[in-house]
């Protein structure tokens, strides 16, 4: 079979922002940010650039990984830097709800993954480790600023210094990354905030320190101000492949509907080629479908399409919010079935039991079959505690409701019998017909022993937005439950329509 000649972008769809890579011989590395949800840091392995299959998480236990309660949506862990140095692998990140920095190192990817050292004199979020040839290492983090650090006690070695302030006039110098590349050190960074405004800009210098001096051609790539469909284009990391190439990965969204254009897959992780000219690289083109890369495309294990719960661990791509899965949910209780206890009162609490998955296609059909026992749950689309939509069995019936904002709303009712049912949620994009048009529609029904599905309610998908709602995350689809123990034997999630390779 020949080679594609083009590969798709996004390279990591639906909520994966903040992306950054390392090369460890033929293998590539990824993580992302991961806020609210645990566990938390999900880190992808790749032998293309192109195709990623999820290793694990690297903060995957409470000693790592605290996020309280209060912790609002959107805060928790932000902006992680991996690295390989000295035989191993070297992860810094921040969570904004829990003191800050933490750094933790591994010799395998996969994990486990060490206890977090702290780094309290290190300010700011973004964190960047880079090591000099005397084996220095230097924390470089939003703002832009810089402190040398000793990496194995988080302790600060030196003053914090200012190193540049990205374009004059412009806004959030952010998400650092410094490297040597050849006879200069080189200063990545984002500037212009994480949405429509977003771009990368370089500079370089003799030294880890600098002086710095900006690239003529700065933002070296923005998709600011034009009408291409990958918007927000920013936060990136660059990689060296193995025959000399470079590339780099950075983070972007494809708003869809009117104006003015509302994204629902959060930031998504995308791939660009960079050529260096001058000493100064230019990156891109960054589109949706990219040149394939003049290596044999590796792609991994496919994610299965259904889960069966018949195993008794979860694979890596379920999180939950705030808390560990393992607390609230078990494959112990009812043998082949995911039992969750309910704690919180559903999706308004932030304190809710929920396992969910990523959406990651604009068109996407997910099936679950729920016995809700004695209680109540059902299956849910989630930007935050205030933008979900969901399905609730229990009590004789099922429900579809709605909170957008303040408001809370019983989309519809149906009397069902006690027992198992079916519930579905299918996810159709929308071709904009006038300039209000939403992204997309989601609707929400029960499915019958012949597989006929009966829609019970179907909302815009504009109020499960990050236009509408804040913050830096995107839709999460999965369980949860509302009161007492509901019980789930499987759940499907299906790319449908256009997203749905042959
Ligand atoms: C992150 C900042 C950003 O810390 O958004 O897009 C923040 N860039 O660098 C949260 O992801």
């Amino acid at each position: 079979m020949s080679e594609p000649s083009t590969v798709a972008n996004p390279v990591l769809p639906g909520f994966h922002p903040d992306p950054s890579v390392c090369r460890v011989g033929d293998d590539y590395y990824l993580v992302c940010s991961s806020f609210e949800y645990f566990p938390g840091v999900p880190v992808f392995h790749s032998r293309d650039l192109v195709h990623w299959t999820q290793l694990g998480n690297v903060l995957d236990r409470p000693g790592q990984l605290r996020l309280p309660v209060e912790t609002p949506s959107s805060a928790g862990i932000y902006a992680p830097t991996l690295r390989h140095h000295d035989g191993r692998f070297w992860l810094i990140v921040t969570n904004v709800s829990d003191g800050g920095h933490l750094l933790v190192t591994a010799t395998d990817p996969a994990g486990p993954w060490s206890d977090p050292v702290r780094l309290p004199d290190v300010p700011g979020i973004d964190p960047d480790l880079a090591w000099d040839e005397d084996g220095a290492c230097w924390c470089t983090y939003a703002g832009v600023g810089q402190v040398r650090i000793d990496p194995h006690t988080g302790a600060a070695l030196g003053p914090q210094r200012r190193l540049w302030s990205g374009t004059p006039g412009g806004k959030a110098p952010e998400a650092p990354h410094l490297y040597r590349i050849g006879e200069y050190w080189y200063l990545l960074i984002a500037e212009g905030g994480t949405e429509r405004g977003h771009g990368v800009s370089i500079a370089r210098g003799p030294a880890p320190t600098g002086p710095f001096e900006p690239c003529p051609a700065n933002p070296i790539l923005t998709h600011r101000g034009s009408d291409h469909p990958i918007q927000n284009t920013g936060h990136a990391d660059l990689v060296q492949a193995p025959d000399g190439s470079w590339w780099m990965v950075v983070l972007g969204v494809r708003p869809g509907g009117g104006t003015p254009g509302w994204h629902v897959l959060g930031r998504e992780t995308f791939l660009a080629p960079v050529e260096w000219v001058d000493g100064w690289p230019v990156a891109g083109p960054l589109d949706l479908e990219l040149p394939a890369p003049p290596w044999p495309l590796q792609p991994g294990p496919a994610v299965p399409e259904r889960d069966d719960f018949d195993v008794g661990e979860l694979r890596p791509h379920w999180i939950s919010v705030r808390s560990r899965l393992e607390e609230h949910c078990t494959t112990k209780e009812r043998p082949g079935w995911l039992t969750l206890r309910a704690r919180g009162s559903g999706m308004d609490d932030p304190d809710v039991v929920f396992a969910g998955r990523r959406q990651q296609h604009f068109s996407c059909r997910v099936r679950a079959l729920i016995d809700p026992a004695d209680g109540r749950g059902g299956l849910a689309v989630r930007l935050d505690e205030e933008h979900h939509y969901e399905i609730e069995a229990g009590s004789g019936a099922v429900t579809v409701l709605a909170r957008i904002g303040p408001l809370r709303t019983v989309v519809a009712t149906l009397p069902v019998p006690d027992g198992p049912v079916v519930l579905g949620i299918e996810v159709t994009p929308r071709v904009p017909s006038e300039p209000r048009s939403g992204p997309d529609s989601v609707a929400f029904g029960v499915e019958d022993a012949e597989g006929a599905f009966t829609v019970l309610g179907t909302l815009d998908g504009r109020y499960l937005s990050t236009e509408v709602a804040g913050g830096f995350t995107g839709r999460v689809i999965g369980m949860y439950a509302a009161a007492g123990t509901v019980h789930f034997d499987w759940f499907g999630y299906q790319p449908a329509g256009q997203d749905r390779k042959a």
